[in-house]
C-alpha cells in the first residue's frame, strides 16, 4: 500500500466551480438538446470524479495492523469511511437529480429554468459534503507520512528524545534523518536499509518516547509505539548516559522497563555517545566517532539470525 498516491480532492466551491465551466462548453442541435447534454456532462464527469476519489482509497479496515492504526492516529478511520460514503451519496443524488431534469426537460418544459434549479440543487448537495471534501484533502497530505515497508528483517530503534537514534540510524544505514539537538526532532518514521552478511534489512528511525502511561503519549510517540508492536523483530533501544538528552537516566531505564514488558520482543540495549562517557556495562557507541558501532551491527545479525531460525 502506497500512501502517497492518494488523489488530490477539490473542495466543494472549485469542484462546483469545475463542473459548471466543463458544462458551459457542451453544444448541441437546439436548446432542448444542449440543456440534456449539459445535465448529463455534469453527472457523467461528478461521477467519473468521486468513482476515481473512492478507487484510490484502499478498504481502511482490512488494512494490515500497522498501517490501519496509523491511519486512525493520523486522521481517524471511521471519519474517513464516512467522508467516502458521503461521496457515494452525493453522487447518487446528483445522478438522480440529473435524471429527473434531463427527462422534464424532454417532456417540452423550459430548459432555461430546469437548468438554473438543477444547478442550483448540484452546488448544494456539492456544498453539502465540503467539510468531508475537506477531509479527503487532510488524509492526503497526512497519510503520506505512512512509510512504505518491505518484507525483510525489521529492527526498530527506540528511546528517549535527544539521544541519538537519528545519528545511529545515519550511521548505519541508507535513510538521512534530520539531527538536531532538541527533543523531538523526529516527528515521523523514517526508514533506512542496512546490509548484513550480503542480505538487506530495515532500520526504523522512529520519534522520542517519554516514560509516561500509553494513555497520555502524543501522536507524535504513538507513531513509535506501533513501530514496536507489529514491524519490530527486533528493537534496538538506545541510552543516553551523559544525560545530555536532557533526560536522566533513570528515566530512560524506566521506558526501557516498560518497553521490554510491553513487547515481548528481543532487544539490544545501548549507550550512546561514548565519546562523553566511560560507562561500560552495555555496549556502547558513538555516532560521531564511530566506535562501537560494528559490534552492535553484529550483534543485529546475531539476533536476527536467531529469530529467523525460530
Ligand atoms: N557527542 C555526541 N553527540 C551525539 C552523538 N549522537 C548524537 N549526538 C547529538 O545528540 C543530539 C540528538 O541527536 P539525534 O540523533 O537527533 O537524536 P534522536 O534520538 O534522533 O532525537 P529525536 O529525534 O528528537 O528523538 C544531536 O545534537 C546530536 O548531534 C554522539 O555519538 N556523540
Ligand atoms: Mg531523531
Amino acid at each position: 500500500m502506497d500512501f502517497k498516491r492518494l488523489p488530490t480532492v477539490l473542495t466543494a466551491e472549485e469542484l462546483i466551480d469545475k463542473m459548471f465551466k466543463k458544462a458551459s462548453k457542451v453544444g448541441g442541435r437546439d436548446l432542448k438538446d444542449r440543456t440534456i447534454n449539459k445535465l448529463s456532462t455534469i453527472s457523467n464527469t461528478t461521477h467519473d470524479y468521486f468513482q476515481r476519489i473512492l478507487k484510490e482509497h484502499p478498504e481502511y479496515e482490512k488494512l494490515p495492523d500497522f498501517y490501519r492504526e496509523m491511519v486512525d492516529i493520523l486522521v481517524g478511520v471511521a471519519r474517513l469511511k464516512k467522508a467516502l460514503a458521503s461521496l457515494l451519496w452525493a453522487d447518487k443524488m446528483i445522478q438522480k437529480v440529473v435524471s429527473k431534469s434531463i427527462a422534464e426537460t424532454k417532456r417540452g418544459n423550459d430548459p432555461h429554468k430546469i437548468l438554473k434549479s438543477t444547478y442550483g440543487r448540484i452546488a448544494s448537495i456539492i456544498d453539502q459534503i465540503d467539510e468531508q471534501l475537506q477531509l479527503l484533502n487532510y488524509a492526503k497530505n497526512r497519510l503520506k507520512e505512512i512509510p512504505s515497508l518491505r518484507d525483510i528483517p525489521t529492527v526498530v530503534v527506540a528511546g528517549y528524545p535527544n539521544v541519538g537514534k537519528s545519528s545511529f540510524v545515519a550511521a548505519v544505514s541508507t535513510a538521512k534523518p534530520e539531527i538536531a539537538s532538541y527533543p523531538f526532532t523526529t516527528k515521523e518514521i523514517k526508514v533506512g536499509i542496512a546490509r548484513i552478511n550480503g542480505k538487506e534489512i530495515q532500520i526504523l528511525d522512529t520519534p522520542g518516547l517519554l516514560d509516561r502511561p500509553l494513555s497520555e503519549k502524543s501522536e507524535i510517540e504513538l507513531k513509535a509505539i506501533l513501530c514496536l508492536q507489529y514491524l519490530a523483530d527486533l528493537i534496538v533501544f538506545i541510552i543516553d548516559p551523559t544525560e545530555t538528552c536532557g533526560y536522566s537516566l533513570e528515566n530512560q531505564l524506566s521506558l526501557l522497563n516498560e518497553v521490554k514488558n510491553m513487547f515481548k520482543k528481543p532487544i539490544i540495549e545501548v549507550y550512546s555517545k561514548s565519546d562523553m562517557h566511560n560507562f561500560q556495562d552495555r555496549l556502547t557507541f558513538s555516532a560521531k566517532t564511530g566506535e562501537g558501532i560494528k559490534e552492535i551491527m553484529d550483534e543485529i545479525a546475531k539476533k536476527i539470525k536467531n529469530k529467523r531460525q525460530q
